[in-house]
């Protein structure tokens, strides 16, 4: 028989403020947007997730609603791919007992982004759903049969998990998962804190003055730009080794206008660090402002947002229902009569 069905994506963000940064959208949501013209792509917004930190029950519905505008805000089509919220499909934390079960945890200790959130936080204020949140974003992916997982380099780690589990899983038991690849673009694989070249700009641990919000005020993010943290000397040019700084900003350039480094080089040859921010400045205003105003569209009629996901939810359900039924055969459980 032809398989002529696209090959599938799956990838998710977390409601955990109320605003994408720059980080997210260049190392992520963007790619989601071009990927659903070629792939089936299924897009979620990983409510579960976010609470493995404690969240205000009231503040996480309004940034969940956010989270979902902003994705429709950056292009993405529920007629063209599939959008949900990760808790309107229960198949995902059932599917994510077995992954425990099968993971050493040895395996999940060794998982960087665990050690780093609970050796800040303390191991009296870590949760239990930190430490096994990768085996529930391995379920994230498996449930989907995705063949490819459009995410930043941080999560690097937790797609290679993510694959031996399902090659665990498919020799142990006979094959129900397709092992997914990770889609990292090189280009924008991590976006810098603009106060820190050295660490990914990121909801929890940059600095406000360190993360490019997409939804704050054009002047609030042109001040960010122009006070971020340059290298020494005055030439621009990428070297991310000599001029991390200088290179993070020419990344965020090159990527929003689609102009290559070597032609931003050239444009700004014998010009100084504040000509390129200036610049970069404006980019980022005349692209957020639209942004913002149609995320804004989206959050003012909270019935239409709602519906919409109900109905992604649906699509959802159906997909991973079935591989939930092929999983929970494969590990010998009865069925439930009926
Ligand atoms: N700085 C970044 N550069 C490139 N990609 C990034 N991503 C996050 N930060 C960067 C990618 O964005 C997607 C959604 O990530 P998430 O919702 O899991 O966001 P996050 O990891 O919670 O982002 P933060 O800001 O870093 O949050 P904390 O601080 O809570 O961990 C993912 O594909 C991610 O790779």
């Amino acid at each position: 028989m032809v398989n002529d069905r696209r090959p599938r994506v799956l990838s998710g963000i977390q409601p955990t403020s109320g605003s994408f940064h720059l980080g997210n959208y260049l190392g992520a949501v963007r790619q989601w947007s071009a990927m659903q013209e070629t792939h089936d792509a299924f897009y979620m917004v990983v409510d579960l997730h976010a609470i493995t930190i404690q969240q205000e029950p009231e503040q996480l519905r309004a940034n969940t609603r956010q989270a979902a505008a902003q994705l429709l805000a950056a292009g993405l089509d529920p007629e063209r791919c599939t959008i949900f919220l990760q808790s309107h499909v229960p198949e995902h934390t059932q599917l994510s007992w077995i992954m425990e079960c099968i993971a050493g945890f040895g395996e999940a200790s060794r998982m960087t982004q665990f050690k780093d959130k609970s050796a800040k936080q303390g191991s009296d204020r870590t949760s239990v759903g930190l430490f096994t949140y990768p085996l529930l974003m391995v379920s994230d992916i498996l449930i989907y049969q995705a063949d490819q997982v459009p995410v930043g380099e941080d999560q690097r780690q937790h797609i290679e998990l993510t694959r031996n589990l399902a090659e665990r899983f498919n020799s142990r038991y006979g094959k129900a998962f397709t092992v997914p690849e990770p889609y990292i673009l090189k280009e924008t694989a991590k976006i810098y804190d603009l106060q820190d070249p050295s660490v990914k700009m990121s909801k929890s641990a940059s600095t406000p003055k360190g993360i490019i919000n997409l939804l704050d005020e054009p002047k609030v993010s042109a001040k960010k730009i122009k006070s971020a943290v340059t290298d020494t000397g005055s030439e621009i040019r990428f070297d991310e080794q000599e001029k991390p700084g200088i290179s993070n900003l020419l990344t965020i350039y090159s990527t929003l206008t689609d102009t290559s480094i070597a032609e931003l080089e050239t444009r700004y040859e014998g010009k100084g660090y504040g000509a390129l921010k200036t610049d970069l400045s404006e980019i980022v205003a005349d692209w957020a402002g639209p942004f913002r105003e149609r995320t804004q569209e989206y959050l003012d009629d909270p019935e239409t947002l709602d519906s919409l996901l109900a109905k992604g939810a649906e699509k959802a359900r159906s997909v991973a229902a079935e591989t939930l039924a092929q999983a929970y055969d494969k590990v010998g459980f009865l069925p439930a009569k009926h």
